[in-house]
């Protein structure tokens, strides 16, 4: 995964640490506070507002002696600060625990620098969006060459979302947004959002790392009159749900990021697996385990290109053409269904019911397929004893959970006929 660094607004801007707080909220790793004209007392008054908890993402470019105060360990020093002090200097702050970058120009630089500095800024790579007149200096082939200096290297100055595929196709280890996090401060959240869309569209490398298994109760998260997405997901991990998957239809992309990093805190908390649906490039901005694609969405093997070997994939069947197909594709489970008519799904494919369950797993044992078939579509308890005895390995739910008058004992009931 490349690394996303946000740098602060030059000046004190109205409104800054509630922004800052939710930059930091949906995922925001590392944020520079870089504020040259600012004094200690007013530097002091931003960093009170800002959530203590996230004090470890910071890095101070200026009145470094607040970091102790506030238990900041990222110390950021300008090419002329690093120039004026020796490398015995550098190892000390090291050895103190403190974390610190500096900035370059030239990248023929970069191979000279101490390992010292955990990452390093270098550019500027394109025009400045900040800074009028501050032209780039990378061409448009420019690729970074490393072979000594053991940090990351992060490329600034002119990145907004547009160009950042190109700035990692450089070669660059992550980028720092300015100019386009901070020119518009209202939609600040919505710039940066755009930008971890990409942060992972490059390719995983294959991981020989073996594929995690596949739980037998798998939640589907749905709206109601009363509940949110989040407020369902709560409720499934709360009942001792362990696999969840994040279904949002008809939002745009960074409605539903939001909500996967809030589901993906939640289900952290809880030690539960997220599966996103739909959308391969959240799956991958939240490194979710898992990715579920419907039959009207991406194919699996082009999604697999985009979120790498490590990721768990499932598709949707409603017919034994698309189990072949998805067993083809190389999908890692099989949502197999509707069972019976279900309200929580528009759309839904002709039913299949027991007997199709039956007719498709005794085709799956004659082909020799071995793949986990998952069944969903207007399940309850009372269902999954007969649905297992088809020889299917699981069972999907949304409604029945949620609607339980005791989700926890219905969950416990439900894992007792699962086992
Ligand atoms: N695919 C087939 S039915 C369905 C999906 C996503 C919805 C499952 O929810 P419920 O409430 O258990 O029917
Ligand atoms: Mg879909």
């Amino acid at each position: 995964m490349k690394e996303l660094i946000v740098i602060t607004h030059p000046e004190m801007l109205p409104g800054e640490a509630g922004i800052i707080n939710r930059l930091f909220g949906h995922g925001l790793a590392r944020l520079h506070i870089r504020k040259p004209g600012a004094s200690e007392a007013q530097l002091r008054a931003l960093l009170e507002q800002v959530d203590r908890q996230y004090s470890n993402r910071i890095a101070l470019h200026q009145h470094h002696k607040l970091a102790a105060a506030f238990g900041i360990t990222g110390l950021h020093f300008p090419e002329s600060d690093r120039l004026a002090q020796s490398g015995k200097h550098w190892k000390k702050l090291q050895s103190e625990g403190f974390v610190i970058s500096t900035s370059l120009h030239a990248a023929a630089d970069v191979e000279n620098l101490s390992d010292c500095f955990d990452y390093v800024f270098l550019g500027p790579v394109f025009d400045s969006i900040s800074k009028k007149g501050y032209r780039g200096r990378m061409a448009a082939d420019f690729r970074l060459e490393k072979h000594h200096y053991a940090g990351k290297v992060i490329a600034l100055g002119g990145i907004e979302a547009d160009n950042l595929p190109s700035v990692f196709k450089m070669g660059f280890d992550g980028a720092a947004l300015l100019g386009s996090i901070w020119q518009d401060p209202e939609n600040a959240l919505t710039r940066f959002q755009q930008c971890q869309l990409l942060q992972s569209s490059s390719f995983h490398p294959a991981d020989s790392e073996i594929a995690t298994g596949v739980a037998k109760f798998h939640f589907i998260s749905q709206e109601t009159a009363t509940m949110s997405h989040i407020d369902s997901i709560r409720l499934a991990l709360q009942a001792g749900c362990r696999w969840i998957q994040l279904r949002v239809k008809n939002r745009p992309e960074e409605e539903v990021l939001a909500m996967a990093w809030e589901a993906s805190r939640l289900c952290d908390s809880y030690g539960a697996k997220l599966i996103i649906n739909d959308f391969p490039r959240v799956a991958l901005a939240v490194d979710a385990c898992g990715l579920h694609l419907g039959l009207t969405d991406m194919p699996v093997p082009e999604a697999r290109a985009l979120v790498g070997e490590r990721m768990i994939i499932g598709g949707t069947a409603n017919t034994w053409a698309d189990i072949v197909l998805r067993i083809n594709e190389g999908a890692d489970y099989i949502g197999l269904g509707p069972f019976r008519f279900t309200n929580t799904k528009q759309n839904l494919s002709p039913i299949v019911g027991i007997e199709g369950y039956g007719t498709l797993m005794r085709q799956m044992e004659e082909a020799g397929h071995i793949t986990p078939i998952i069944a969903i579509g207007g399940i309850t308890p009372e269902d999954i004893g007969p649905i297992r005895a088809t020889g299917i390995y699981g069972v999907a739910m949304s409604g029945a959970l949620i609607g339980a008058a005791d989700p926890r004992e219905t969950f416990y009931q439900i894992q007792q006929t699962l086992c």
